[in-house]
Formats: structure tokens, C-alpha cells, sequence
């Protein structure tokens, strides 16, 4: 039976007050093996019988109900979960489960997940780095091998399993030296030995791989996606990869961008450079996996008529329709990078005869590194929500992800991973909830960020409902806390420069990467209009509109689109410099009121997470003061502007 020694986050306690004495299933696949198995973890106390048990898996056929989905019905006493597939059994099982903990009632009818493809990518290297990683090292690999410590990765896939992950990417999108080889044959029994224990519960594994492996491992001078050599060397590549790994799930492939080699080289475009994969994986049912993080990173400052976020739609929308159909797009989910607060990338709405995924970040790159409170449901909803207003039907994202894919079943939402080998997995450990809620919002689109934070705690956590309410409404206001205290309205890349921790204002004014926020003693902002970089048109006519028109567009996009004056006066009525000076003023003070909140919670967290938290908070309060300090004396500085309220800005 499988070992448990790491925090089993929100799988930990077990479900025995139940009338469930006897379970029965029928054997198809080796993830019914795993419920099984579960079974006995989570519910120690039933017995398998066969035919009637009083909790019972049973394969029906209902088309509606898909591979994934199930069927909950309860007679009685007795439960009994249908479904197509052995995987929807497993998504069911763990409902009940989760459901049973919480108590709460069963709920009985059908659940079938809103998006398709509920994906990790993992960015970790052969070495044991962790690319943009917070949370110790990578549990998959040490040393340039693999760690092989199967019962830790089981470990973490049933967890990614319990809420519905369904695909994970094992390696780092930028592919290094040791990672080219992950694709060759001495490293396929090892890549099959993760691939098997994601397989049994329910998750595609696939690898990043580097477009230039034909001439890196392959001994050609050329990557040329059309030379018949380089597809030779893929055919015969990919061919022994599912010899060995039959149900592999296909490549992620990141291509001419930041330094990673692609098609550009060649004079070949996204689409030539794709499908070549495309074609080749399709032969065995696998998938490519493309991103749209395509953009120039070594822009001269001084260059003016260059946008860096208009990047991804310049290049991929004009080859909208020409992928192949086991071709999916992945694309950021704002213009930019993962920063604070961005409009949604430009791409959604926009291309619609392609495969699409979104990508989020679980990883707080740039939103505290694991060290402070950032619950991301509420961005995660802004987008999914968002509606785009194209003239046609549904503009929503979270629906138009699929109804403007070729093949819905390749639509969804992917994001780049967490854990590492830290003991609670995410470092701090309210930000497990992350993972947690990442999961859950995919299958079902329609929970809100409080029901996500509530489940969450109560399955986590044994203490009074105060308590819980308390840890919800940190979880639930730390998107915005963070947001107050960071970079002003949307103008984003406020961090130091390469680490993207803590502030430092001016650190990529004059680099080469494209973000940049163009304060001087007048104002700040992007002039991202029709009258500066025309970003603002590959929206939607309404959105272009409302964007475009300082009085109309957000404040909280307002540099992103606008350069104004720091008087400008703000929607919600203040000027940008006061709104800016309170902004950081609040997002400290609300720092220092959750590391009260949590002070009253002693005895009642156990003492690991209390203490784990408690440190982490300090840190958190401390890196809010330093940001508070730097982004309000540096505006201080610019506009001469005093603060109204009379407060503590350095000079
Ligand atoms: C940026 C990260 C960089 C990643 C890149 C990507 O700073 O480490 O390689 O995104 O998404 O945010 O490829």
C-alpha cells in the first residue's frame, strides 16, 4: 500500500462515520486499481465485496456523460457512482470523499467538467531547479537524473487527481542541455515509470522538448521544420517514444522566444514548425502542445514604436485556421506576463478555428515567490468571466475556449506548476489552496472564490467555523491586498529584474524586455490607443472603445493602456498620485491585519502551519513596506506631489 509521509494537504483525514460497510467495482483498468486502492487509504473501514456494495462503481454508457464525467446516485443508504470511464469513477469517488469530509450532503445527478484539458506545466530542470520555482527542489528530478522517488510522486498525483487534473508537462518550457535528451531512448524508461503512475490516476504526461533537437541530439545542422532529415528525425524520435509509452500524451513545445531556438531561424512560421509535430504525434494520438509566448526580448528602449504586448496576436492571429487538429495553441492569459493585474490577452476572442488553452501561474513568479498570501481565484474568474464582446456567440472565455476550438475536446486551461520538495508542497502553506482551487474551478466553472476557499479550509484544516471564516477572508481579499501594494494600475514589471522579487522601480525602465512604464515629472503609463501603439484595436470593437477612452477604460488598466498625468483624476474619483499614495498605504495596513488574524488562530492551526505561516507573514509585511516605500517616495520624487492625508512618504 502506498506510503503517505508528506502533508497530504486536503486528502488527510479519513471518512469512517459513513454507512458505507461494503464498496463493489468492477475491474476494467488499472485506475480502478487505484480507487481501490483509495479506497482503502481514504475509507479505511469498508470492505470490497462483489456485485451490490453499499457504495458501488459501475460503468454505464451515457453519451453525455463523456470520459471524464459521472453519475451519482443515491437509494437509500446506498450510493452508487456511474460512469463511461474509469476516470469519471475516480473523479466521483473523490467528490463523495471530499463531500463526506466537509459533511456535507451528497448531491446526486450528474458532474461533467466545464473545460477539457485541466493541465500542470511543470518548469523543472535535470538538476533539480525549479525554473521561477519557491517551494525547494524539483520532486521529479536530482543531480541531472531522475530522483525516483515514486512514492512522493504518487503522492502528488493523486492529489492533482482528487480535483480533477487530468495532464501535466514533467520539465521546464525552456529545454537545457540534459532535458534535450529526455526525448532519447536511455531516458524513456524513466519517463515511463512517471508517465504510469500519472496514467493510474487519470493524467497525460508530456514533455517540453527543444525544437533544435535535430541538430543538439540528432547530429544534422538543421532544425528546418520542412527538411526532410529534421522530420525524419522526429518521425523515428516519436516513434520509439510510443513504443515504449503507448498512451504518451505529446510534446509542449516553446519556439522563438526568450533565446529558445524555433521555426523564425528557418523562415518557416508557427504553423510550418507545429504541424510538424502535429503530424507526427497525430500518427500515434498524441498532441503539440504550441505556446504563443512569442515576442522580442531584446527590444532597444529607445525604440518607441514597438509594443511588446502586441506580440502574441501579431503572430498568431493571422495563422488562425491553418494548425493542424492536434495542434493546440497555449496562451498567456494577459498580453504581458503573469503580472498583478492585466487585460485579458487579446488572442481570446480573436482566434477562433484553433485549438486553445489558457495558461495561469500557480507559481508566484512575480506575486510573492511563495513567501506572501496570493490566492488567485479572483483572477483566474476575471478571466474566465470576462466577456470579450464579439458579436457572436458565447464572447465568454471560459466558453469561447472551446466553442472556438477546432476539436472542443482540446480546449481548456493549463498552468504552470508549484510544488517542489518542501514538506507542505507550496512553501506557505495557505498557498496549497492554489493547486486546491486551480483543479476545482476548471471541472466547475461556476464556484466562486469564497465556496473554492471554504472547501479548501475545511478539508485542510480541523478548527472552529470562525476560524475558518477568518483564513477564507484572508484567502479571498489577498489578490488585492497584493495588488495595492504592487505596481499602479496595471502598469506592471515594478520588480527587480530577474529574480521578480520585491520592488524596484526603474529596474527594466532602460532593458531590453519590453515592459517598461515611461514615468517622468508629469506622468506615467502605456500609450497603448489608437493614437499610440494601437494595442487597444486587437480587441473587440466595444472593448477597443472602452479601453481606448481614458473615461471609460478601468482604473485598474489604466496604465496599461494610458499615459496620464498624475493629476488625472480616476473613476472612482481620486487623483492618480493620491489613489497611488493610499493604495500602498492600505495594501500595508491589510498585511499587518491578516498577521493579526492569525495571531488569534493560535492553538487552534496545528503548530507546523501556524509557525510556517506566522514567518512567512512577517516576510510578507516586510516586502509590502519595502514596496509601499519605493513606489510611494519614487512618485513623490517625479510629480512634487504631497500626500493629502499627511503620512510618512521618505523623500
Ligand atoms: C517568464 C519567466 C520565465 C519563463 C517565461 C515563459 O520569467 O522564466 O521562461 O515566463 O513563460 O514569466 O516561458
Amino acid at each position: 500500500m502506498m506510503k503517505i509521509n508528506r502533508d497530504p494537504c486536503w486528502l488527510q483525514g479519513t471518512v469512517s462515520n459513513t454507512n458505507f460497510k461494503t464498496f463493489s467495482i468492477e475491474d476494467k483498468d488499472r485506475i480502478v486499481t487505484t480507487i481501490r486502492e483509495e479506497m482503502s487509504i481514504l475509507f479505511p473501514d469498508t470492505q470490497e465485496i462483489s456485485g451490490k456494495g453499499d457504495l458501488a462503481f459501475v460503468f454505464i454508457q451515457d453519451e453525455e456523460l463523456g470520459e471524464e464525467g459521472y453519475y451519482i446516485e443515491s437509494e437509500n443508504s446506498r450510493v452508487v457512482i456511474k460512469a463511461n470511464c474509469s476516470k469519471g469513477l475516480l473523479y466521483g469517488f473523490f467528490y463523495i470523499y471530499q463531500q463526506l469530509r466537509q459533511n456535507k450532503p451528497l448531491v446526486t445527478g450528474r458532474s461533467v467538467p466545464d473545460q477539457s484539458f485541466r493541465m500542470i506545466n511543470h518548469w523543472d530542470n535535470m538538476d533539480g531547479s525549479i525554473e521561477r520555482g519557491y517551494a525547494g527542489d524539483s520532486i521529479f528530478y536530482k543531480d541531472n537524473t531522475f530522483r525516483r522517488d515514486y512514492d512522493l510522486v504518487r503522492q502528488y498525483a493523486r492529489l492533482l487527481a482528487s480535483v480533477g487534473i487530468n495532464a501535466l508537462s514533467i520539465n521546464n518550457v525552456n529545454v537545457h542541455e540534459v532535458e534535450t535528451r529526455l526525448i532519447l531512448e536511455s531516458s524513456l524508461p524513466d519517463v515511463k515509470m512517471l508517465n504510469d503512475i500519472f496514467a493510474a490516476y487519470g493524467i497525460k504526461t508530456f514533455l517540453s522538448i527543444n525544437f533544435a533537437a535535430p541538430k543538439k541530439i540528432g547530429g544534422l545542422h538543421t532544425a528546418d521544420p520542412l527538411d526532410e532529415k529534421v522530420i525524419e528525425f522526429w518521425e523515428n524520435t516519436i516513434a520509439k517514444i510510443y513504443q515504449v509509452i503507448p498512451d504518451f500524451g505529446g510534446f509542449v513545445i516553446k519556439a522563438d522566444s526568450e533565446g529558445e531556438p524555433g521555426p523564425f531561424a528557418y523562415g518557416r512560421g508557427h504553423d510550418e514548425g507545429a504541424n510538424l509535430f502535429g503530424r507526427i504525434l497525430g500518427k500515434f494520438g498524441g498532441l503539440c502542445i504550441w505556446r504563443c509566448f512569442v515576442y522580442d526580448c531584446a527590444q532597444d528602449w529607445r525604440d518607441r514604436s514597438i509594443d511588446r504586448a502586441r506580440a502574441a496576436y501579431d503572430h498568431f492571429l493571422p495563422l488562425d485556421g491553418k494548425f493542424d487538429d492536434n495542434v493546440i495553441l497555449q496562451i498567456k492569459l494577459g498580453a504581458l506576463d503573469f503580472q498583478v493585474i492585466e487585460p485579458l490577452s487579446p488572442l481570446f476572442g480573436a482566434l477562433r478555428h484553433t485549438n486553445q488553452i489558457i495558461e495561469f501561474q500557480l507559481t508566484q513568479e512575480y506575486t510573492g515567490q511563495q513567501r506572501a498570501i496570493y490566492y488567485q481565484v479572483p483572477v483566474w474568474k476575471e478571466v474566465l468571466d470576462f466577456d470579450t464582446k464579439y458579436d457572436y456567440e458565447p464572447s465568454i472565455v471560459k466558453k469561447l475556449l472551446k466553442t472556438n476550438s477546432v476539436n472542443p475536446k482540446l480546449s481548456g486551461i493549463c498552468a504552470v506548476g508549484v510544488v517542489g520538495m518542501d514538506d507542505n508542497w507550496t512553501h506557505h502553506k495557505l498557498m496549497q489552496s492554489n493547486i486546491y482551487a486551480y483543479g476545482r474551478l476548471c471541472w466547475d466553472n461556476q464556484l466562486s472564490s469564497e465556496e473554492i476557499a471554504q472547501e479548501w479550509s475545511s478539508l485542510t484544516f480541523s478548527i472552529s467555523q470562525k476560524a475558518h471564516e477568518k483564513i477564507v477572508s484572508m484567502l479571498t481579499t489577498s489578490r488585492e491586498t497584493y495588488r495595492l501594494y504592487n505596481a499602479p494600475n496595471g502598469v506592471g514589471f515594478m520588480c527587480k529584474p530577474n529574480v521578480h522579487y520585491g520592488p524596484s522601480i526603474d529596474g527594466y525602465e532602460y532593458d531590453r524586455w519590453g515592459t517598461y512604464h515611461f514615468a517622468d515629472r508629469n506622468g506615467i503609463g502605456n500609450d497603448r490607443t489608437l493614437n499610440g501603439t494601437k494595442y487597444v484595436q486587437q480587441y473587440s470593437p466595444t472593448r477597443c472603445q472602452e479601453y481606448n477612452d481614458v473615461t471609460t477604460c478601468p482604473d485598474e488598466f489604466l496604465l496599461w493602456f494610458h499615459h496620464v498625468p498624475y493629476e488625472h483624476v480616476l473613476q472612482n474619483g481620486k487623483t492618480l498620485i493620491q489613489d497611488i499614495y493610499d493604495n500602498h498605504f492600505d495594501g500595508v495596513q491589510r498585511v499587518a491585519d491578516y498577521q493579526k488574524i492569525w495571531e488569534s488562530l493560535s492553538g487552534e492551526i496545528d503548530l507546523v502551519s501556524f509557525k510556517n505561516v506566522r514567518e512567512l507573514l512577517k516576510e510578507q509585511y516586510e516586502m509590502a513596506v519595502e514596496w509601499r516605500d519605493q513606489v510611494n517616495t519614487y512618485f513623490y520624487r517625479k510629480s512634487g506631489v504631497v500626500d493629502e492625508k499627511d503620512r510618512k512618504i521618505y523623500e
